[in-house]
């Protein structure tokens, strides 16, 4: 896995930064968000550095494609496999903050007004 230097989720990746974890294997690990917001957020975060879907190369697609195929088992694991919300932030005007893609997975309560 190619990992970046000063990239938070690279730190939690290689264990430099604890995480609440719900599931983990060689592609990806999915935890908790640190400013959850829905009573359950867990982001699914691939094993390689990218930041944003435009740099998704053919291993990234692979791997964004076993994270999405990943994600009824998370949120099974996570508890809220009745209905949640999936979200990916692309870019500054989206709100992302992290640039490293990542997968938001929202539920446990009513998710409220829809986008579309
Ligand atoms: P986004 O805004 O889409 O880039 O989402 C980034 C999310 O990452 C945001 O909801 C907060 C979360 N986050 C940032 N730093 C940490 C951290 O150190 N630990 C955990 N668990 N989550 C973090």
């Amino acid at each position: 896995m190619s990992l970046d230097e000063n990239c938070i989720f690279c730190k939690i990746l290689r264990g430099e930064i604890p995480s609440d974890k719900v599931y983990e294997d060689g592609d990806m690990l999915a935890f908790r968000d640190i400013h959850p917001q829905a009573k359950v957020h867990v982001l699914c975060v691939p094993k390689s550095h990218f930041s944003y879907l435009s740099e998704m190369g053919e291993k990234e697609r692979g791997l964004v494609g076993k994270c999405m195929a990943k994600l009824p088992e998370i949120a099974r694991l996570a508890g809220i496999e009745k209905g949640y919300r999936v979200i990916i932030n692309q870019g500054e005007d989206a709100g992302q903050t992290v640039f490293h893609l990542h997968i938001h997975i929202l539920g446990g309560q009513n998710m409220g007004e829809k986008l579309l």
